[in-house]
């Protein structure tokens, strides 16, 4: 690999010379096929140009899921294929969405451990060996039933019981750890992700996905049965800022970043606020309750909102959408959906 030396005596790596000549990143997004990876390809093709965005999963990508470039079928859990994916596609920026999240990764605790834990040190280790940028979202799993629940501060108390919730704590130490240790500096960027609401896309395995399944149910079937009890708030955010905030700390300049793990916030609500906010669309809906143990002791160990004020400061993040918008966003994404499908 060509380098170029720097004032710092460290080499700069391809992926900092194609930057510093003014040509796009080429960007890999692994776990792309879940809730987010489409929508970011999309975002960051539109900037880069489809070819330069490379989505990837460890499942073959259906007839158009894929979006308008590039797809290529990767286990992360293979770091040999993985490296090779990197150095053949010449990849400068990471983008690493493969996860098990909260509720299925109790279901796979082994799973989880394989592609949370050792899904990120082959990512890791390939973003020091090319230098790339690198960013992993972590979660409001992060935080566990003895962090202070009311605004969440970036920095408290992280004893999480939940195998996501423990392999994202490793996530942002370990990549904080390769970020300022004096030989990798690895650039190393994590977001705390809340649960989020998509209208084009489903969630998979979360505690949060009745906020979104709710949507269908209550359009296709005006009515739904909810996991969670109807007071339990959580901290939750629309799919467009999440992606522009993904965005936003991509593009950071290192430098202004004070931290590399931030809570990025947006609004939160309990299920009995959104069915009442959803009525004004589907005033015939009907919500019952019929409460999973599992799913309502994860929701109840995780935050009911979060400071994000780091998040601000630093790289000028701000939320867009607030539960109103949000609301009429779904539900009009979706009836243009399923009247497409007719
Ligand atoms: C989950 N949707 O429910 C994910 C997310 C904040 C929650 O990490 O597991």
């Amino acid at each position: 690999m060509h380098a170029i030396a720097t004032r710092r005596g460290s080499f700069l790596g391809s992926s900092m010379r194609r930057w510093l000549s003014g040509k796009p990143p080429r960007i890999l997004i692994t776990g792309g096929l879940g809730q987010l990876g489409t929508e970011l390809a999309q975002c960051l093709r539109s900037k880069y140009g489809n070819d330069n965005v490379i989505l990837s999963d460890n499942k073959e990508a259906e007839s158009g899921t894929s979006g308008s470039g590039p797809f290529i079928r990767c286990d992360v859990t293979d770091f040999d294929y993985l490296d090779g994916v990197v150095k053949n596609e010449g990849i400068d920026w990471l983008v690493h969405f493969a996860t098990l999240l909260s509720a299925i990764g109790e279901k796979k605790v082994d799973e989880a451990i394989r592609v949370n834990i050792g899904g990120f040190h082959n990512v890791l280790n390939l973003t020091r060996k090319y230098n790339l940028r690198l960013f992993c979202p972590s979660t409001i799993g992060a935080f566990g039933p003895s962090t202070p629940r009311i605004d969440t501060p970036d920095l408290t108390i992280q004893r999480p019981n939940t195998i996501y919730g423990v392999s994202k704590v490793h996530v942002e130490l370990l990549g904080e750890y390769y970020h300022q240790h004096p030989e990798y500096q690895v650039d190393f960027r994590c977001a705390r992700f809340p649960g989020i609401l998509s209208g084009n896309t489903l969630p998979g395995g979360g505690t949060t996905d009745y906020a979104v399944h709710i949507f269908y149910e209550a359009i296709k079937r005006g009515r739904y049965t909810c996991y969670l009890r109807p007071d339990t708030r959580l901290p939750m955010m629309y799919i467009d800022d999440c992606i522009r905030g993904t965005v936003e700390m991509l593009h950071a300049p290192s430098d202004q970043l004070k931290m590399r793990t931030y809570n990025m916030a947006a609004f939160s609500f309990t299920p009995d606020q959104l069915v009442k906010e959803l009525q004004k669309y589907v005033p015939h809906l009907k919500v019952d309750y019929v409460i999973d143990p599992v799913r309502q002791k994860i929701a109840d160990s995780w935050p009911e909102s979060l400071n994000d004020s780091n998040a601000t400061r630093d790289w000028g993040w701000k939320h867009d959408y607030d539960l109103a918008k949000t609301t009429r966003t779904m539900y009009d994404i979706i009836m243009r959906n399923i009247d497409k499908d007719k």
